[in-house]
């Protein structure tokens, strides 16, 4: 669809060109096959684009030894499809020149644990980092300057062509997640998987997967085992519903890991937590268990506060997580507690952040939790659909950290347009341009950017059934997220950004990602 020359698309921002001046650069033909480092998303902190190119050849091979071999053996696997290439890894430590693709992790303080450089010329490909988690992301990189064909899951005709040049790359801020709420609807291990797949390719880091609410509970407890048997057993509408087993989580943990993508389990409570109440009448107040609950109202249910067994409930449950969990995070959730006291509700989540600290995890919540005292390694993740929050502000002030998933920015569940088919109106619309026209460093008023963590862009599933529901509200404003947590604040531009974004689109095709084709991206075809 789109009538931009690719000439055009690479003039962006960030772009220089190498041994040329501005006038020579525009003249030089860039060859067909080749990406332009101005497609990539997100934009890297320097990139600057030569004139050769390199061509990936079928007998190339990969040098990845020590450190960068598991990476290695992953660039060569998303590879093989496409080129139909037998791509093999070198695991010895020393690249041979022979082996044009080289990945070496090396000390470089100066790129962190995330940052990488790539370096392109006519005979190699070499990616450095400083950690292991910087290659993969480099590799995020690469895959992206090659053509969107080497996305297809069949081999396809080539030729694998890369322009020269060098990238230079790092994150600004550390939390880049997305969140999946597996708890109104059910979504199986595979699903799970295919969306750490589409999530890592825009180097998010985290994904904060919703375990419990009122409709289910989604993950085998030993100690209290009717929370998945029967707490487990619908959904909302109605549906079977289902739950994964420690072996499965575990599974997903470890798939994730493989990708560099932390998991971060969630127990949504003292709130959103029929589905325990209606499992075990102890949790209740009053000692009877209600019904389970497949609607979508929120704020009718909580856990009591008063009980001592609530507590030991809670012990175990995170005891069980955090045996499961490598990650440093528990959710512990906490929105919309609207038939908890605010009294009760302060003393609850004070409670519940030291059980998470007993078991070595870090606690974060929804801001909500911002009112109750809490530990200072305590984080809150931000939901509210106005910058300005009192309680908010307080609480940086004393120095909690926030991750910022603004409603009316971030939510993934929002519709595009009132004539989206699927998703939620009620925090607004958000079109492709409004989910990247903000600053996560200057969104919160009144508090200093050096406590915002970074992004996440939640999925609630009320109205999301399959992975291609997922994928339809995930893209492109996932990868507007994840540009807005990984890029340098001065390559923001929706003008040059739109075109970036506009390269991902045969990507997603290649891939079957079902994308929102939104009229304000000049899609490439
Ligand atoms: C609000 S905001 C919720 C969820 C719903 C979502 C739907 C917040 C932390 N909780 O319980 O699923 O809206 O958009």
């Amino acid at each position: 669809m789109s009538t931009i020359p690719r000439r055009l698309v690479v003039a962006a921002a960030a772009i220089t060109m190498l041994g040329t001046t501005g006038a020579a650069a525009q003249a030089a033909p860039v060859k067909p096959k080749a990406v332009p480092y101005a497609s990539v998303v997100p934009a890297p902190a320097s990139a600057t684009q030569a004139s050769s190119t390199f061509t990936l050849g079928s007998g190339a091979r990969i040098a990845a030894g020590g450190q960068a071999a598991s990476v290695g053996d992953y660039l060569a696997g998303v590879l093989r499809p496409a080129t139909g290439f037998a791509l093999p890894v070198d695991h010895s430590f020393i690249a041979r020149a022979v082996d044009p693709i080289q990945l070496t992790v090396a000390p470089n303080a100066s790129l962190g644990d995330e940052g990488y450089q790539l370096t392109v010329n006519g005979a190699s490909v070499v990616l450095t980092a400083n950690k292991p988690a910087g290659l993969f992301e480099g590799v995020q990189t690469l895959r992206q300057l090659l053509p969107a064909s080497i996305d297809a899951s069949t081999k396809q005709p080539g030729p694998w062509t890369i322009q020269g040049g060098k990238i230079s790359d790092h994150p600004r801020f550390g939390y880049r997640g997305a969140m999946l709420d597996v708890a109104r609807h059910f979504f199986g291990v595979d699903t799970v998987k295919t969306y750490i797949d589409e999530i890592a390719r825009y180097k998010v880091n985290t994904l904060h997967l919703h375990l419990s609410d009122d409709q289910g509970w989604r993950l085998q407890i030993n100690s209290w085992p009717r929370l998945a048997t029967y707490g487990g057993s619908t959904e909302v509408g109605g549906g079977a519903g289902g739950y994964y087993t420690q072996a499965q989580y575990k599974d997903i943990v470890a798939y994730a890991a493989s990708r560099y993508i932390t998991i971060i389990p969630e127990i949504d409570m003292p709130g959103h937590t029929n589905a325990a109440l209606a499992s075990y009448a102890e949790l209740n107040c009053n000692g009877v268990a209600p019904p389970l609950y497949t609607g979508t109202d929120v704020g009718f249910s909580t856990l009591c506060v008063s009980k001592d067994v609530t507590y030991k409930f809670l012990d175990d449950v995170i005891g069980e997580i955090a045996a499961l969990t490598p990650g440093p995070y528990i959710h512990i959730g906490g929105d919309e507690s609207q038939s908890t006291t605010d009294t009760d509700y302060k003393t609850f989540v004070g409670k519940v952040q030291q059980i998470v600290a007993n078991h070595g995890k870090i606690a974060i919540g929804w801001h909500d939790i911002s009112k109750a005292a809490l530990l200072p390694s305590t984080i809150g993740q931000y939901w509210d659909t106005t910058p300005t929050n009192a309680a908010v502000q307080a609480a940086a002030k004393k120095g909690t950290h926030f991750v910022l998933s603004p409603a009316n920015l971030a939510y993934l569940d929002m519709k595009y347009t009132s004539s989206t088919p699927l998703g939620q109106d009620w925090a607004g619309l958000i079109e492709a341009k409004t989910a990247y026209n903000w600053d996560p460093g200057k969104y919160l008023t009144g508090v200093d950017a050096n406590v915002v963590n970074g992004v996440e862009g939640p999925l609630w599933t009320e109205t999301i059934v399959k992975l291609a529901d997922i994928q339809y509200m995930a893209f492109p404003r996932l990868a507007e997220l994840a540009e807005l947590g990984w890029s340098q604040a001065a390559t923001h531009d929706w003008n040059t950004f739109k075109n970036r974004l506009a390269a991902q689109g045969p990507r997603w095709k290649a891939q079957g990602v079902n994308f929102y084709a939104s009229p304000q991206v000049p899609w490439v075809k």
